[in-house]
């Protein structure tokens, strides 16, 4: 089903991963990528010649969705730490007490490539099933070279095995491992002589990222990995101000990372930092919400100094293990009052920059690959407003059917 490589959808009711359409849209596909587009009104005769015209009838078309920020590979879960948390103990107190993170270590140490694959699976096929076409994917549950190595190549599996582009970050600096207990710095010159070339030796990674926190690396740490990671080409980013103010996201920025994430704690000059290196502001309402935090990202401050705000799942097994993009869209309007648009511009066009690929994907815009979703409404605003519907009818990769209902 419209799979010939000359494809004009018309009469879509487009959001381009920026901006609405004012009118009826027509979307010419070619080989796989955006040719054209214009009005439906504007559409002559001879702009429709050897195309497989597709009428949508005012259906909704989005950029196929981008999660810029997940975990989703790794063993175990962490149910039991969850009913932990509700009798009362606290994510860094379980954290300290050899929980948290170092458990599911533990557990995908113990776990076999296969295994790994395979239970990540359904978790990204969940996210397939949301619209997601573009998928970042961390390691950081190996905490050696051995088992991050074993983590990303999970991951560039998943990309390969699955219809969805999957773009891997190595996170060795997420936690410190038991073999490296008082001797964070030991820990990170690892990180940065042997686990980063190993990855770029293989073509593992195309990122690398740091938990800078009280309870994982400071900022001069998370420091000599960006120096590491950028001396071997790779992009770099951070996890930054979740769960206290270290100053980590302007160092972040100052190093040239794609992206910031979380950034709870973020204050007004971390926010100028960001502006002035193009660094954007990933938000993660999932975590937020499962760890009952109260602290907001700075919302006003990123929209007043026009910081791109990227939105995503940190799909994970302690601090977010949810597999639904379209409910960060709900969370991200009730939790941090983002409007809808804003959202939906967090999980396309802006989720597109957090991994450097907005020039590849997350629009809909001549030259970019043919990712798009057809949504079951006509209005962007209801993909944020309800959970669970709209329904999902056509998700469409590289100009190729790929999922929805229809
Ligand atoms: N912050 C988070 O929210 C996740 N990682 C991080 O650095 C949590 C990962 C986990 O708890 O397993
Ligand atoms: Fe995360």
């Amino acid at each position: 089903m419209h799979q010939s490589s000359l494809q004009l959808w018309i009469n879509a009711s487009l959001f381009d991963g920026l901006e609405s359409a004012a009118e009826p849209m027509a979307i010419a596909v070619k080989e796989g990528r955006i040719a054209w587009l214009k009005p439906v009104s504007e559409l002559s005769v001879d702009d429709k010649s050897g195309f497989e015209c597709i009428d949508v009838k005012g259906a909704l078309m989005t950029p196929g969705l981008i999660d810029c920020h997940t975990h989703l590979v790794f063993g175990g879960n962490r149910a039991g730490e969850f009913e932990a948390r509700l009798e009362g103990a606290s994510y860094e107190e379980i954290a300290r007490a050899g929980g948290g993170i170092i458990s599911t270590v533990r557990a995908t140490r113990a776990a076999s490539e296969d295994e790994l694959f395979e239970s990540a699976k359904p978790r990204l096929q969940a996210l397939i099933a949301d619209g997601v076409t573009t998928v970042e994917i961390k390691s950081g549950y190996g905490l050696d070279v051995e088992n991050e190595l074993k983590m990303l190549r999970v991951a560039r599996r998943l990309g390969r095995e699955l219809p969805v582009r999957v773009v891997t970050t190595l996170l060795g600096a997420h936690a410190l491992p038991p073999e490296y207990k008082d001797d964070a710095d030991g820990y990170i010159s690892l990180v940065c002589s042997q686990m980063i070339p190993a990855a770029v030796a293989e073509r593992l990674a195309d990122a690398v990222d740091v938990f800078c926190e009280n309870i994982a690396f400071s900022v001069e740490q998370c420091e000599r990995v960006y120096a590491a990671a950028k001396a071997h080409g790779l992009a770099i980013k951070g996890h930054t101000e979740q769960l206290s103010n270290l100053g980590g996201s302007a160092a972040a920025a100052r190093a040239g990372a794609l992206s910031v994430d979380h950034i709870e704690y973020l204050d007004e000059d971390g926010v100028k930092a960001l502006a002035e290196a193009d660094t954007v502001a990933t938000l993660l309402p999932g975590a937020f919400f499962i760890l009952r935090e109260t602290k907001m990202p700075p919302i006003e401050l990123l929209r007043r100094y026009q910081v791109p705000m990227a939105l995503a799942t940190d799909a994970n097994p302690g601090t977010s293990p949810i597999f639904s993009l379209k409910l960060m869209l709900n969370m991200a309007c009730t939790l941090f009052r983002l409007t809808p648009i804003e959202a939906l511009r967090g999980v396309t066009a802006h989720g597109a920059q957090a991994l450097g690929l907005q020039t590849e994907v997350g629009r809909i815009a001549p030259g970019l690959q043919a990712d798009f979703c057809l949504w079951d409404t006509t209005n962007p605003a209801e993909l944020a407003y309800s959970v669970g519907l709209p329904r999902l009818t056509h998700r469409v990769v590289a100009g190729k059917m790929s999922g929805g209902a229809a």
